[in-house]
Formats: structure tokens, C-alpha cells, sequence
């Protein structure tokens, strides 16, 4: 179809000109009635003169979010508090919104989430909601192009898979014809197997699944992750290309779109690099000195990781976590027995990403299955890769829509997906 968008009108020309989008208000006189007519682009005033039109009593009958075209010349030099003004010579209906509707598009957002996630393609109709995943949309053009211009290969890994990569408990169970199958927690095996196979870098954008019984405003059960791995590396290499990563994917989206993002309210800086970085151990002492560590065994809350992230403006690592807390491919630190070559990267208490170094030796990694309870022969595939020359590596695991939430400020993990899966919401 032949189109224009709204914010291609050129205002100074007064050309003739072919609209299309949905009408998001109309008020109605008796013999000329306006439209807000919106596109993805923006919005524009719809002028409806009788005169001009032989269908007028028809047309300024159409219910709010309908679908319309509308042909005609844009007036000159006028810009409305709705946007340009069109004086309609011919509009055509494409398909009538029933009413009344789910959920208002013009009022601001206020409704609890779960009644606009009920209606979330209306939800989403809404400026403010939809510009979220444009900037998702932005940040991992940004992320992608320079992950590509350091020579990492994209790749696409299973999502059916035997066994668990991050531990037992959160898994999905799917039938696999007659066997038994999970949905992938993290293309983590894969990534190290592809290291093997000479790839060197590589990077996967995809879905991951997580059982995990917890209903919080920063859990999802399927999320999106962004993994890398790379060959001949430790987890310092891997921490700087988090963090030139992050602020590559922040540059994309201002060049792309910050007045968009200001106009809805959201603020972005480009993250200072390097994010600073704190050891594990400097955290426990710090918690220790105010009475509020971890008990024995124990990761960080939210609490304790909120009272470390206070020192901190931004994004910061932790670093050098003990081995009880990471998994069985995690390297320990050969300098400082019971800890690892491991990091998390944090704002305020939202951990964004994992990552480490990985475990690169066959024994030590039986071994490492062996001492997580886990039987290193259920994971063969994944061990036959490190018998025939598997280098050293690291890489990490990037939760977009995290990253989406605490780059934007928005309360709810929910907000920065588009049809979230959650303990209790499988649908729409
Ligand atoms: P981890 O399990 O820490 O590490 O996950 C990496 C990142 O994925 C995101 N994430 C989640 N986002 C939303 N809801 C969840 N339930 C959820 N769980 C995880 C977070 C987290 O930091 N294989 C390792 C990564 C690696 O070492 O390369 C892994 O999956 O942003």
C-alpha cells in the first residue's frame, strides 16, 4: 500500500498525501469533526469538513482505535497540539475497533500490570510502552554490531535439550518423542563446545527457561539472553567486553533515538568505563563490619546487595566469587583456594550478567562435576569437547530484559518484556 507516515509530513509543501493508522480520538461537530490519527510515527489532526466529504455522517460515527486511511493535503504552516493538520478529502475504514475497549490507549499508564498485560496489544499502543522495545530493539543493534566488529560469529543453538547447564532444580520437562527433554537454562554448554570447535568467538541472542518458583519484579521464566564465549581468555578479557558491549548498545540507542526517549520520559547516560570492580570478599567484609552477612553458604539478598551497590553511581562487578556459588564450569582462582576467576555485574541490586572464566582441563572438570554432585557421564557431549584440544576460555550472560529495566528505570522486569512468562502467566 502506498503510505505516508505522519512524521514525514512536511508541513511548508501542503502536499497531498496518504495516511494510515488508527484513531485514537474524534470529536465530533456538526459540520466538521476532528481525528488524532495515529501511526507509528506519530500523531497528526484529521480535519473532517462536510463539504469535502459524502460520507461524512458515516465516517464520524467510527469508534476509537479503528483502522483508517486518509487522503489529503496537509495545510500549510499549521502544526496542532495534535500534530500536523490534514484536511481529509477521502477516508476509507479498514477494520472498526469494537467498544468499549479493554484498556484506554490515551489515558496515561496507570492500571495494575496484570490487567495490561491481559490486553497488552493495547498496552502497547501506548507510546511510552512501545518505545521500550524499540530501545531493546536499538541496544542490541549496538551490542550485535560490535560484538561483530570484534570478530565474534552469532550463532543458534538448542533449546531442547538432556541435561541441566546451571544446576537441577530449574528445569522444564518436555517430551521428547520417548525420551525426556528440558528446555535450555543457557546455551552455556553449547558456547564452550563451539570454543572446541575452533570458532574462537562467538555470541547467541535467545531465549532461555528458568523453573524458578519466585514471583518478582526481576524474574522472569523464559528471559532473553545474550551469551558470548571466547577462546584464549580469562575473566578479565570477558569483563572488558561486557563493558564496552553495554556502552557500544548505549551509543547505538542515543544516536538512534534519544530525543524519542526524553519526550517519554527516560533518561540515558553512556556508562563510564571501566565499571569499577569489587571483590567478593571486600563485600563480605563490608557486610560483616555492619553485622549483615551472608549466613555460611548463603548468596547475597537483595538487601545486602543493596547496601554494596550503594556506594556505587552505576554499573559495578563483583568479582572473585567462592566456589559454593557458581557452577560446576566456573575456574577456580589458582592464587586463593575456594574461589573462582568469576564475576557478576551489578546496579544497585539487580545483577545484570554472570560470567567467568571457564574450567578448561577435562580432569579438573570431572572433577568439578564430581564434587557439585553431579555425574560427569550424563555429560558427555559436553566433556568430549575438552578431550581434543579445547582452549582457554571465558565469556558471559546478559539478561536483555534486565538490562532494558535498569537502564530505563522501570519497576518491573514485566514492563521490558513483551508477553512475559512468570510463576502464575502463561498466556497471552
Ligand atoms: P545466570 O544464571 O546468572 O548465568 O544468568 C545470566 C543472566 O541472565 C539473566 N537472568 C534472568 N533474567 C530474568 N529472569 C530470570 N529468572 C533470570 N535468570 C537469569 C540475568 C543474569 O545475570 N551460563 C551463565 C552465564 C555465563 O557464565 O556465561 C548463566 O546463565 O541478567
Amino acid at each position: 500500500m502506498e503510505r505516508n507516515y505522519i512524521s514525514g509530513i512536511d508541513p511548508k509543501t501542503g502536499s497531498q498525501i496518504t495516511l494510515a493508522g488508527w484513531v485514537q480520538d474524534i470529536r465530533v461537530l456538526k459540520n466538521v469533526s476532528f481525528i488524532v490519527l495515529r501511526d507509528h510515527t506519530g500523531i497528526a489532526q484529521i480535519t473532517l469538513k462536510r463539504e469535502n466529504l459524502s460520507d461524512y455522517d458515516e465516517i464520524i460515527n467510527i469508534s476509537r482505535e479503528s483502522v483508517i486511511t486518509v487522503t489529503g493535503s496537509a495545510v500549510k504552516n499549521s502544526i496542532s497540539r495534535t500534530g500536523p493538520e490534514i484536511i481529509a478529502r477521502d477516508v476509507r475504514v479498514l477494520n472498526r475497533a469494537e467498544s468499549p475497549l479493554p484498556l484506554g490507549v490515551t489515558d496515561p499508564v496507570n492500571s495494575d500490570i496484570d490487567t495490561r498485560l491481559n490486553s497488552r496489544f493495547l498496552d502497547l499502543r501506548k507510546r511510552e510502552n512501545s518505545i521500550i522495545f524499540e530501545f531493546e530493539s536499538s541496544i542490541l543493534w549496538g551490542i550485535r554490531r560490535f560484538l561483530r566488529s570484534e570478530r565474534f560469529v552469532e550463532v543458534h543453538t538448542p533449546k531442547v535439550v538432556a541435561s541441566a547447564t546451571e544446576g537441577g532444580a530449574d528445569l522444564f520437562g518436555v517430551k521428547y518423542f520417548e525420551k525426556n527433554a528440558y528446555l535450555n537454562q543457557s546455551p552455556q554448554l553449547y558456547k564452550e563446545i563451539l570454543i572446541s570447535s575452533g570458532f574462537e568467538r562467538v555470541f547467541e541472542v535467545g531465549p532461555a527457561f528458568r523453573a524458578e518458583k519466585h514471583n518478582t519484579p526481576r524474574h522472569l521464566n523464559e528471559f532473553t539472553s545474550i551469551d558470548i564465549e571466547m577462546a584464549f581468555s580469562d575473566h578479565n578479557d570477558a569483563m572488558a567486553m561486557l563493558e564496552n558491549s553495554i556502552r557500544s548498545g548505549v551509543e547505538e540507542v542515543l544516536d538512534d533515538m534519544e530525543d524519542h526517549l526524553k519526550a517519554m520520559g527516560y533518561e540515558l547516560k553512556i556508562p563510564k568505563t571501566p565499571f569499577p570492580r569489587i571483590g567478593w570478599m571486600e563485600c563480605y567484609d563490608l557486610l560483616n563490619s555492619e553485622g549483615k552477612a551472608p549466613e555460611p553458604g548463603s548468596d547475597f539478598s537483595p538487601e545486602q546487595l543493596r547496601i554494596i551497590g550503594d556506594r556505587y553511581d552505576g554499573f559495578f562487578f563483583i568479582t572473585g566469587w567462592p566456589e559454593y556459588l557458581r557452577p560446576f564450569y566456573t575456574m577456580p582462582d589458582p592464587e586463593n583456594e575456594g574461589f573462582t576467576n568469576s564475576f557478576d555485574l551489578q546496579l544497585k541490586e539487580i545483577e545484570v550478567t554472570s560470567g567467568a572464566q571457564r574450567v578448561h582441563q577435562p580432569d579438573l572438570l570431572e572433577k568439578r562435576f564430581r564434587d557439585k554432585g553431579l555425574k560427569p557421564e550424563d555429560f558427555d557431549f559436553y566433556l568430549n569437547a575438552f578431550r581434543y584440544g579445547m582452549p582457554p576460555h571465558a565469556g558471559w550472560g546478559l539478561g536483555l530484559e534486565r538490562l532494558t529495566m535498569i537502564l530505563l528505570g522501570l519497576n518491573n522486569i514485566r514492563e521490558a518484556t513483551l508477553f512475559p512468562r512468570d510463576r502464575t502467566r502463561l498466556s497471552p
